[in-house]
Formats: C-alpha cells, sequence, structure tokens
C-alpha cells in the first residue's frame, strides 16, 4: 500500500480538485481490475476467446454468424464476474457523487460493478453484461437473478442477444451525447483504468481538456491518452483515488 507522502499530486490538481464544482469520470477495464475482472489488454496482451482476439467474438458480425458462441463468451465472463465485488476505486467513485454539484460517472465496463458500490446514474456507453436484449422488438431482460437466461423473447418469440455494444455498433442513443455534453462542461475530468483505444469512448477526455478542463489519468500504464492529459498519478486507481481524497478533503473518509 503507497503511503500517503508518495502521492505526489500537483498543486494545480489540488486547487482545482478542492475548488471543482463539476467533476466527470470515465473509467474502464482497469478500475475493476483489483476485484479480479480480467483486463482486455495489458502486459502488451489482447484477450483471446477460443483462439478469436476479443474484439472479434464481441462483434455485430459474429452475432450475425454465430449467437450461440457470442453467448458461450458473454456466459463464461458471467460466471467470472458472478463472486466478484466493488474495490476501494469503485468505493471512491461512488463516495464523490454527492460531494460536486454536478457529478458525470461514464463507463465502458460493462460489469455493473460502479452501480454495486451505490454509484446512481451510471452512463454504461458500452451496455450491461446482466442484461439481455431481443434481436427483432429490443426488449430487455435482466439477466442477474437469473440462474438461466431465458432462450428467447417472451413478446415476440424471437432470439435474446446480451445487451451489449459490440465493435461495428452505435452506442445507446443518446449516451454518448449526453456524456460529451456533460465533458464540456466539467472542471476536473479523471480518465481512471483506461487504455483509450476504443472510440467514441476515448475522445471524451478530449472534449474535456478542449473545453479547458483539468484532466488527470490514472493508471500504472501510460496510455495513448497520457500526452493528452495535464496529470498523469502513476498507480493502481484502488491505492490512488483514496488516497487522492484524504491528501484533497484531509479529514474526509471514503
Ligand atoms: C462505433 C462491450 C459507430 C463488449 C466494448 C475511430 C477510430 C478507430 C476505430 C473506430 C473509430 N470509431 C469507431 C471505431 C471502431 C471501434 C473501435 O474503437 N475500434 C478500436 C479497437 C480501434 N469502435 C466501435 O466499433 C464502437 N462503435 O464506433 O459505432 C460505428 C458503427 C459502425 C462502423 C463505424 C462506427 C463500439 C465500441 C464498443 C465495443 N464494445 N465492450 C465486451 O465487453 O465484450 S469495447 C471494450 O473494450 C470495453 O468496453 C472497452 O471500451 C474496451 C477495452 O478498453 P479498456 O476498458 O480501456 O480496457 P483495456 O484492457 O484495454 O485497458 C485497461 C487499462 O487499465 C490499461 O491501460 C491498464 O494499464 C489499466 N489498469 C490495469 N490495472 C489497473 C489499471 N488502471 C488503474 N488501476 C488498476 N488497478
Ligand atoms: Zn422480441
Amino acid at each position: 500500500m503507497q503511503s500517503i507522502i508518495e502521492l505526489r499530486i500537483s498543486d494545480e490538481l489540488r486547487g482545482r480538485f478542492r475548488r471543482a464544482r463539476n467533476v466527470f469520470v470515465l473509467t474502464g477495464a482497469g478500475v475493476s481490475a483489483e476485484s479480479g475482472v480480467p483486463t482486455f489488454r495489458g502486459g502488451g496482451k489482447t484477450a483471446v476467446w477460443k483462439g478469436m482476439p476479443f474484439d472479434v467474438i464481441s462483434s455485430a458480425r459474429m452475432v450475425e454468424r454465430d449467437l450461440a458462441a457470442v453467448w458461450e463468451w458473454f456466459d463464461y465472463r458471467r460466471s467470472l464476474l458472478e463472486p466478484l465485488e466493488p474495490n476501494p476505486a469503485h468505493m471512491q467513485i461512488a463516495a464523490w457523487q454527492d460531494q460536486f454539484d454536478e457529478f458525470t460517472l461514464v463507463t465502458q465496463n460493462i460489469d455493473g460493478l460502479h452501480q454495486k458500490a451505490g454509484s446512481r446514474g451510471v452512463i454504461e456507453l458500452h451496455g450491461n453484461i446482466w442484461r439481455a436484449r431481443c434481436v427483432t422488438c429490443h426488449a430487455r431482460y435482466d439477466i442477474a437473478s437469473r440462474q438461466s437466461r431465458p432462450d428467447a423473447c417472451f413478446e415476440c418469440g424471437d432470439a435474446l442477444r446480451p445487451d451489449v455494444v459490440l465493435f461495428g455498433e452505435m452506442l445507446p442513443a443518446g449516451a454518448f451525447e449526453v456524456a460529451a455534453a456533460n465533458a464540456q462542461r466539467c472542471d476536473v475530468c479523471f480518465v481512471v483504468g483506461t487504455s483509450a483505444v476504443v472510440y467514441p469512448a476515448a475522445s471524451l477526455p478530449e472534449i474535456a481538456r478542449a473545453a479547458g478542463a483539468y484532466v488527470c489519468e490514472v493508471n500504472p500504464e501510460r496510455t495513448s491518452l497520457s500526452e493528452v492529459c495535464n496529470e498523469v498519478l502513476t498507480g493502481k486507481a484502488g491505492e490512488i483515488l483514496p488516497l487522492l481524497t484524504k491528501n484533497v478533503f484531509p479529514g474526509q473518509s471514503c
């Protein structure tokens, strides 16, 4: 565990964060890494399923070609996620939501751990693994509590698919637009645990920076966004976010 003295943050970040009224947070798989959720990239490797890179099995084309294989991939990931709990990074971000006049949490994660940590109004840019939707009438089904997911749509009888955004598919209607509008108006933008490779999600910190926000990245590794950020805090989100909060808002517990 990093001691507080080692977390070097600039006076600029301390001042901006302490005075902030509108805070924006974008998260990726890295924020869930300390909960045991495997990331997609990192260590130079890319996740592979049965010989297929994840952006092949997680693609619109694969739903057309082999929906059963797509379900096998997401059933496997649900079984991995089932026992996992939020970590201190999720908890700290949830605590931040009541601390500022305006707070926006946008995630690329489909694991639902932000909500499990108590975050409200999470903008899930890429959907949620605990839901299924009909390929025809788009009826949605919660599959969190069910041991098994329905075989077909109760409304129209057609097939169900994971309610996630696959490569080559549009994001949920309005989700990106709301996220981009809030990024444009924030004072401070935190980019936590993302390799910033997937678009349009990765463009949000650029939008915030262009609008004058102070952009701070939290990641143990440098990313393609590090250059765009005003400040980079190198390390694990579950260690850095609570330390950062104690450092900027002393006497405040998570
Ligand atoms: C679309 C759900 C319109 C499914 C996902 C512009 C340029 C180039 C390409 C494109 C472009 N615009 C569109 C594209 C195509 C594509 C894209 O971006 N391709 C990439 C690969 C180049 N985008 C799309 O297809 C998007 N749709 O644009 O629609 C359209 C439609 C048709 C044609 C054109 C345009 C839809 C993309 C969404 C796909 N679905 N997820 C599933 O989960 O299987 S994406 C999925 O991968 C995640 O949601 C996430 O977005 C991404 C993984 O990235 P990260 O979350 O960042 O995870 P990663 O492992 O990479 O990195 C983890 C990081 O954490 C690392 O940096 C590591 O160092 C760090 N870390 C590790 N431990 C910790 C930590 N950090 C902190 N603490 C720790 N402890
Ligand atoms: Zn239906």
